[in-house]
């Protein structure tokens, strides 16, 4: 028998260290919306649901090496000395913002190096939702720690389950899931630049860690461990796909929306190169698009490109911002679709680590997470 309950990891820090105070929308200054609360709501609501989900804030600490595997060592002294250097310059307590953005019109006339904070901001920042604040470091470190604990474990699940797939107590049918309940996301961070929420890529430092542990051999061809990435948040990825553009594993799927944030990548012409060339899936949706399109497009995915990979674990950028009252964002996919996604996510039968990224309704944002999680495991939820 596959555990029927799913392990999840998280830790109170992932509430407490990053709190915003504001962002803009459309030129207008809002509540942050992705708000510490978030984290909270998505767990209370798992909590409530029998008890098909076990909580851990058991958290490994698995040093700077994974994450330093990902992101570039001038981005990480960044990140870690900025809010510091910004109150010195006289920047405001509310946290680092950027001003002034290299553009690239602009770069390609101009020196580019940064010689101060402010300019720093710009260099290593490229929108104006990733504010740093005083902590925002150690939030952004704590949730990788967090989902690289996650990722360890997974390693451990996938074995079980291998054994009991071949001492015929379960079947393929029903792999083992884990899910990192972590903030800040990371999808649209990438090696050396923070942006959408997003400072260090949780899922892409996880992921790399898998790949270079030399004692985990793929089930497919003997060399590292195969990943799979799906990404089923409403924005693109441009950070995931960015770090890993020229390689051939992990192989990086996303679904997301037409011409919406971060606007500039997500095209399906971007296949990746070299190595990586053909290991890159963007496939653009519709705005507006439904359950019916959306669950239809994922199986499609999964058939054409993610099972032919053979891959040894599945990691799911998961994001909710696809539900149709979602306030950012433009899908029209409902709470009864997301038991479906996770559905076909099971399907595919490989041991699957979600990890959290978008959703910013917040009073469905438990319930639609929680169906993704309970679809998987071939559960329906509860209100
Ligand atoms: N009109 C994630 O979901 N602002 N990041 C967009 C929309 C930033 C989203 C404005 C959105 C970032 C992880
Ligand atoms: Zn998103």
């Amino acid at each position: 028998m596959a555990p029927s309950r799913m392990k999840v990891f998280t830790s109170t820090l992932c509430t407490t260290l990053h709190t915003p105070a504001f962002e803009f929308l459309s030129g207008s200054e809002t509540h942050f919306f992705e708000s510490p609360d978030r984290r909270d709501v998505i767990l209370k609501y798992l909590e409530s649901q029998g008890d098909a989900f076990e909580v851990t804030e058991r958290v490994e600490d698995f040093g700077a090496g994974p994450i330093e595997r990902v992101h570039k060592q001038d981005f990480l002294d960044y990140l870690k000395t900025a809010y510091e250097e910004w109150i010195q310059e006289g920047g405001h307590p509310n946290g680092v913002l950027p001003g002034t953005i290299p553009h690239y019109k602009v770069a390609r006339l101009g020196k580019l190096k940064a010689a101060n904070c402010l300019a720093k901001s710009g260099e290593y920042c490229f929108d104006m939702s990733a504010v740093i604040t005083k902590d925002t470091f150690k939030a952004a470190w704590n949730a990788a720690q967090v989902t690289l604990t996650a990722a360890k474990d997974l390693v451990r699940a996938a074995d079980e389950y291998e054994k009991s797939v071949e001492a015929g107590s379960t079947t393929r049918e029903n792999p083992p899931g884990l899910y990192a309940l972590v903030r800040p996301p990371g999808h649209h961070a990438q090696s050396d630049i923070c942006g959408g929420y997003c400072y260090l890529n949780n899922l892409a430092i996880a992921a790399q860690w898998l790949i270079d542990q030399p004692d985990l051999k793929s089930n497919a061809d003997g060399g590292p461990k195969r990943i799979a990435i799906l990404d089923i948040d409403f924005h693109h990825g441009n950070g995931t796909q960015e770090i890993f553009y020229s390689v051939a594993n992990p192989l990086y799927t996303s679904l997301h929306s037409v011409d919406d944030y971060p606007y500039f990548t997500g095209s399906a012409l971007e296949k990746g190169e070299g190595e990586g060339l053909g290991f890159n899936i963007n496939i653009p949706l519709v705005q507006a698009t439904t359950n019916d399109d959306y669950v239809e497009t994922l199986d499609k995915l999964i058939q054409d490109h993610v099972i032919p990979f053979k891959p040894d674990y599945i990691l799911v950028s998961l994001g909710v911002d696809t539900y149709k009252d979602d306030p950012i964002a433009g899908f029209l996919v409902t709470s009864e679709g997301y038991p479906r996604i996770g559905n076909s996510i099971r399907k595919i039968g490989v041991p699957t680590l979600f990890i959290q990224e978008g959703g910013y309704c917040i009073e469905k944002l438990g319930l639609n997470v929680g169906g993704i999680l309970l679809g998987y495991m071939g559960k329906t939820g509860s209100l």
